[in-house]
């Protein structure tokens, strides 16, 4: 199953991206704690270049703790990051300060050669589904921009007052044009950041089902199967979804499985991994 998408409105915001990058200070990237790899956009590591860039791994309480701390040690190494739950308000807290310290130098120079003091400009970018909607919302504490869980939920750039010396924009999600790696099309599907209707529900649900028996073998008890292997039928079974002639509805197994995968359902979840 090969997954791929990359519609016309992400060549666009690729553009968009560009062009404001030269007005902001310093950029969010806004990546998924269960994928701390597969989430991050190669385009846009491309597009930074050199900016101050502050990592954040979001969505921390869908993900698996052992692994997310593992991450922070490894990815600490390159740039500095946090691990958040926007959605429960957990370590945003942090973010502020972070930003802060990222920016000093930037502004006291400025400062030096007579620019008058003025607010913090900040991008939050990353590709669709990640929270960057919700992560505005929980810092300015409000519904001020859109949020939903699908993926493209937001289209055009918005800037929001985060804070008295801090101004953040909020950007559509980018992904690139091809995943190399089948693997990272798949998981992305998994957790919701390519549309649903590029692939096969059923199909991504039984590659699903065979990596949850590899790396979470008791994530079946949610269906109440004995075996630790799971199936598209016993879901179907346990959940009662038949067709006519008593036939059990894979399908709608399927849909339950990834729904409930991605609100955690199954347990804290992460699927990019390191050496041990
Ligand atoms: N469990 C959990 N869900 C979250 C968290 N942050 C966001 N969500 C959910 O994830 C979905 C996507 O959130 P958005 O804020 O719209 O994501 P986005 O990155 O702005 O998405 P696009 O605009 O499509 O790029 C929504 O259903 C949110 O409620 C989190 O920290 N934990
Ligand atoms: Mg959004």
């Amino acid at each position: 199953m090969n997954i791929q998408w990359y519609p016309g409105h992400m060549a666009k915001t690729k553009r968009l991206l560009t062009e404001q990058l030269r007005w902001v200070d310093v950029v969010i990237e806004l990546g998924d704690a269960r994928l701390p790899r597969s989430s991050r956009n190669p385009l846009l590591q491309e597009l930074l270049g050199s900016k101050a860039k502050l990592l954040i791994l979001n969505k921390s309480d869908l993900a698996d703790p052992f692994w997310t701390k593992r991450w922070l040690v490894e990815l600490q190494k390159v740039s500095p990051v946090i691990a958040v739950s926007a959605t429960r308000g957990l370590g945003v807290s942090q973010i502020i300060p972070h930003l802060n310290q990222l920016v000093t130098d930037k502004l006291n120079n400025l400062k030096a050669k007579g620019v008058r003091s003025r607010t913090i400009r900040v991008m939050a970018v990353g590709i669709p589904n990640t929270g960057k909607s919700s992560l505005i919302n929980q810092l300015t504490g409000g519904a001020n921009v859109r949020t939903g869980n699908k993926p493209g939920v937001t289209r055009g750039n918005q800037w929001i007052r985060i804070h008295e010396q801090v101004d953040l924009l909020d950007t559509p999600g980018l992904l690139w044009p091809k995943f190399e790696d089948p693997e990272v099309g798949r998981k992305l599907a998994a957790v919701g950041s390519v549309s649903d209707d590029v692939f096969d529900p059923e199909e991504l649900s039984a590659w699903l089902l065979d990596w949850l028996y590899l790396h979470y073998p008791e994530a079946g008890k949610r269906y109440k199967i004995e075996s630790s292997r799971i199936t598209l039928e016993a879901i179907g079974q346990a959940r009662g979804c038949l067709i006519q002639g008593g036939r059990i509805d894979t399908l709608k197994a399927a849909q339950i499985l990834l729904r409930e995968f991605r609100q955690g359902k199954l347990g804290r979840i992460t699927m990019d991994r390191l050496k041990q």
